[in-house]
């Protein structure tokens, strides 16, 4: 097989890579190593930010989204039985997020592909990356019981973070940036309205707690829980009286709806980079090249970012001969990862209580929380964070 630009994976990255390829007229092969019906039921992400929204409407795969999705002006900080609302167009400019769960953009992208775009298979699972220093790289897979190999001119590793792609850049080239978290997420999915019209991040002594939701009749929740827990010991009223007290607040206003819990599992924290995000003609994209705690919710919409990077040098280097952004993938896309990572790991430890917190620990939290909630910079630079930095320098 041969094709232009050989992508591995079939999550958020790569299926919008290959949907910005086929509207520009380059063509692409995906290759996904699970079935099409389990890449579109993994919960993961939840939240949009604005340049996403922008970037998915661009590309036609806004319809269902600008129908079903649900924008959000705003976020509430619940602390010390206190709330308070960040008002996000307000301090941004007019920027929001939009709540459309990561499932939905995948069966939008994937329904898109197999409609009309280049193929896409699933249950192809990449083996390895070979070549990625020569003009002509290399994805050696297997499919269908079969070993072939994708000859192609560019390969997007949008394979996670456990997949092959990253494996194939040198251990003398590669350098990794991590820190875990003494703590990990219980996410619950329940059949019940939210009980809010917004997200609710809350910090508390028993420890963090986040309101989310993936519809008007759906709602989405996670707990701070130790490492290692595991979801089946936590009954369902157990989870909603945990969140009762987290969440607990003195506006007489505020009940948490409860409701059948239809989904729950346990995600570790981590904040992961490798570097450099470039091997010759390898590209790496996505949670391939970078990880970091949902806190921010960040993680969707910095793999976005990288494509929607990787997409333009393309074109920019087959339209104008210019292959500036190209060789600037790693160093453009590193710079906003890095500001991404630096707000996920502020939220992360400004919200969670680690296991060794002391009461200076708490005192610290407070202020930065205080800070936040008094000084209009503060919080500005807060709303700017979580609403998106800018996708490509020419934005
Ligand atoms: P993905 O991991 O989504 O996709 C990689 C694909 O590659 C998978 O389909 C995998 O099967 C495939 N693959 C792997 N190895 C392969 C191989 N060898 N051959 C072929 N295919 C292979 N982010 C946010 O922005 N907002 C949030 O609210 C948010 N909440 C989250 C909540 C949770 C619980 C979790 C776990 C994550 C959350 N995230 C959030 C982050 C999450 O959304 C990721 O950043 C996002 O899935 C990254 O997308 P991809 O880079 O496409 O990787
Ligand atoms: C979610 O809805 O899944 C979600 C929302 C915000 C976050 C993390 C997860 O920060």
């Amino acid at each position: 097989m041969r094709t232009t630009v050989g992508i591995i994976g079939a999550g958020p990255a790569g299926l919008l890579l290959a949907r910005l390829l086929h509207n520009a007229g380059v063509d692409s092969v995906v290759l996904e190593s699970r079935d099409r019906a389990y890449v579109e039921r993994r919960q993961r992400a939840g939240i949009l930010e604005q340049g996403t929204v922008d970037v998915l409407r661009a590309a036609g795969a806004g319809t269902r989204m600008d129908r079903e999705g649900l924008p959000h002006d705003g976020v509430e900080l619940r602390f010390d039985r206190r709330r308070h609302r960040v008002d996000l167009p307000a301090l941004t400019g007019g920027r929001a997020v939009t709540v459309y769960a990561q499932t939905e953009v995948c069966k939008d992208l994937i329904a898109l592909q197999l409609a009309d775009g280049g193929p896409l298979l699933f249950g192809a699972e990449a083996l390895a990356v070979e070549d990625a220093t020569t003009d002509s790289p290399r994805i050696r897979f297997r499919h269908e019981g079969r070993e072939d190999t994708l000859v192609c001119d560019y390969v997007v590793g949008c394979d996670g973070f456990w997949g092959v792609a990253r494996t194939a850049v040198p251990k003398d080239v590669s350098r990794i940036f991590e820190r875990g978290y003494p703590y990990s997420w219980l996410g619950i999915l329940a059949d019940v309205p939210p009980s809010h019209d917004e997200l609710v991040y809350a910090r508390h002594d028993r420890g963090f707690a986040l309101l989310s939701m993936r519809s008007p009749t759906v709602t989405r929740a996670y707990l701070q829980v130790p490492e290692g827990t595991d979801a089946a010991d936590w009954s369902d009223t157990e989870i909603w009286d945990e969140l009762d007290r987290r969440l607990e607040t003195d506006d007489p206003a505020w009940t948490l709806r409860r409701g059948p819990v239809t989904a729950k599992s346990v995600t570790p924290l981590r904040s992961h980079v490798h570097e450099p995000m470039r091997h010759g003609r390898l590209f790496l994209a996505g949670d391939a090249a970078h990880i970091v705690p949902p806190t921010g919710a960040k993680g969707l919409n910095l793999a976005v970012g990288d494509v929607v990077t990787f997409a333009r040098a393309l074109l920019r280097y087959r339209d104008t001969g210019d292959p500036g952004p190209l060789d600037a993938y790693s160093e453009t896309c590193l710079r906003r990862v890095w500001q991404a990572e630096r707000f996920s790991y502020a939220m992360t430890t400004m919200l969670h209580r680690a296991p060794d917190a002391t009461g200076f620990d708490d005192r610290i939290q407070r202020a930065r929380l205080d800070r936040i909630t008094t000084a209009r910079s503060a919080e500005a630079d807060l709303a700017e964070a979580y609403t998106g930095f800018p996708l490509d320098p020419q934005d």
